[in-house]
């Protein structure tokens, strides 16, 4: 490729030209997960009302021995989107405790996340060699090394994140994993649960507009972001953080709604023209789905991948629901 088009493309300036020139805007939410961004995020896995991270967290404390050891020694741990792994070290201690050493292999896009991760989990657990991987396992093709032929690979995919992707791009997520694994291996998916019995459509809505206001604060970040990085000239705060639940697709959704009519300018860039936004009072631009699942579409979307639910753990609530597959 000439070195001109390699300097031209900026998918930032990309995704926000075709996601706001749309009929319907919209933004695509890997650009919330700017510096700013990440921290928010860290600070709404913590929220009273974000159950999301802490339930699966304790799903994992209390099921990591029985996971690990149902593939039977040797065992290597990979991971999509893996970021700083906190919720990992469970599983990896487990591993540790049924054989003397475990090779992890987290792939995720942020070189400073997996930095972090492989600071922390060397130093806090014996036995563990972290080999990274700066990967977007989204668009490309990603690598699991199997260390010796008789290695089963369990790869983890958790923290609900599928749920942030359309049924067709999770299930084209999970063939690009599947195209790695041989028979014997796993994949550890966690999914948030569909309202029921012990969620109502409050407590879930609630998970994503949360009182002190770091859900919507996340969501107004996408617009300083692209400010930052384009120059864009949005006033994040004519804009309302609108949380929903939609239950024709099964998904929360997150908008940002225009507080009233107003215009925006994308300045022009390597990547097209100057381009003036116009929004409607009310019109919105819709940043985020967050899919949530039932047993019956766990296993629907695991099947159109090739794996096989051996057995799923759940909370005493079943908010949350961690699915062990085989391949
Ligand atoms: C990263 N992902 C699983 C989160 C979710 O719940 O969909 C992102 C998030 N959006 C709002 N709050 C958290």
């Amino acid at each position: 490729m000439p070195t001109q088009e390699l300097i031209a493309s900026n998918p930032v300036s990309e995704a926000a030209r075709e996601g706001l020139l749309a009929a319907r805007k919209t933004l695509p939410p890997w650009l919330f997960y700017d510096e700013r961004g990440s921290r928010l995020f860290e600070q709404i896995t913590l929220l009273p009302e974000y159950y999301l991270t802490r339930t699966e967290r304790a799903i994992l404390a209390t099921h990591a021995p029985e996971i690990v050891s149902s593939l039977g020694a040797p065992i290597t741990l990979a991971e999509l989107g893996a970021g700083t792994a906190t919720k990992t070290g469970l599983l990896l201690a487990a591993a540790a405790r049924i054989q003397p050493t475990v090779l992890y292999q987290p792939i995720d896009v942020s070189p400073s996340a997996l930095d972090e991760a492989v600071h922390n989990l060397q130093r806090d657990i014996p036995g563990v060699n972290v080999r990274p991987q700066v990967a977007n396992y989204i668009t490309e093709p990603i690598r699991i090394t199997r260390p010796t032929k008789h290695t089963r690979i369990l790869a983890l995919y958790i923290g609900s994140s599928i749920g942030n992707f359309s049924p067709a791009e999770a299930r084209g997520i999970l063939l690009n994993l599947r195209a790695q694994l041989a028979p014997g291996d796993a994949l550890l998916l966690g999914t948030d649960l569909a309202p029921g019995p012990n969620k109502s459509e409050a407590a879930l809505i609630a998970a994503y507009d949360d009182a002190q206001g770091v859900t919507a604060a996340f969501n107004r970040n996408i617009l300083t972001h692209l400010n930052r990085e384009l120059g864009t000239n949005f006033i994040p705060g004519c804009f309302h953080h609108r949380a929903l639940w939609n239950p024709t697709e099964s998904r929360m959704e997150m908008h940002l709604e225009s507080k009233r009519p107003q215009s925006v300018t994308i300045p022009a860039d390597p990547s097209g023209p100057a381009q003036t936004i116009h929004f409607e009072r009310g019109e919105t631009i819709h940043t985020e789905n967050s899919h949530k699942f039932t047993p019956a579409t766990i296993a629907s979307l695991l099947a159109t991948a090739n794996f096989t639910p051996t057995h799923t753990y759940h909370d005493p609530n079943h908010l949350f629901a961690v699915t062990l597959a085989t391949a």
